[in-house]
């Protein structure tokens, strides 16, 4: 009688233990998806952007350098807890192209490139924070 508890008891252990196993694949899959779409669609400030050495690779804007097709928008999402800016130029020498101003936490700024060729652009708050765009044909 207590070997048929034993049995029973394990078998119930197995069975908890696969379907936490399937649990554990299906939402390891799910955040791989969301991670890839958030890579190819947007330019990520990231955590700490506020700070001279802020990202990984020491990128301010990830990534940093874009290549973007004629006509193709371009979108930043400001994921750190500060302001910050995607403005076009150099740190105070914008050349009026774009400028998104501060951008909230979560905020997103877009631009829709017209024309080939090199866009720097900058934060105007860290003097630290840089990118560019080369927009192709
Ligand atoms: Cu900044």
């Amino acid at each position: 009688m207590k070997k048929k508890l034993a049995v029973i008891a394990l078998t119930g252990l197995a069975i908890i233990a696969i379907a936490s196993q399937v649990n554990l694949e299906d939402s390891t899959e799910e955040a791989q998806i969301e991670t890839v779409e958030e890579i190819e669609d947007v330019i990520t400030i990231p955590i700490k952007a506020a700070r001279p050495a802020c990202g990984p690779n020491s990128e301010c804007y990830i990534p940093s350098y874009h290549i973007a097709k004629i006509g193709e928008t371009v979108s930043w999402k400001n994921k750190d807890s500060a302001f910050h800016s995607v403005t076009s130029g150099y740190y105070e020498n914008p050349d009026g192209l774009f400028d998104s101003d501060h951008l909230d936490p979560d905020e997103v700024f877009s631009y829709t490139f017209e024309e080939s060729g090199m866009y720097p652009y900058y934060c105007t708050l860290h003097p630290w924070m840089a990118g560019q765009i080369k927009v192709e044909r």
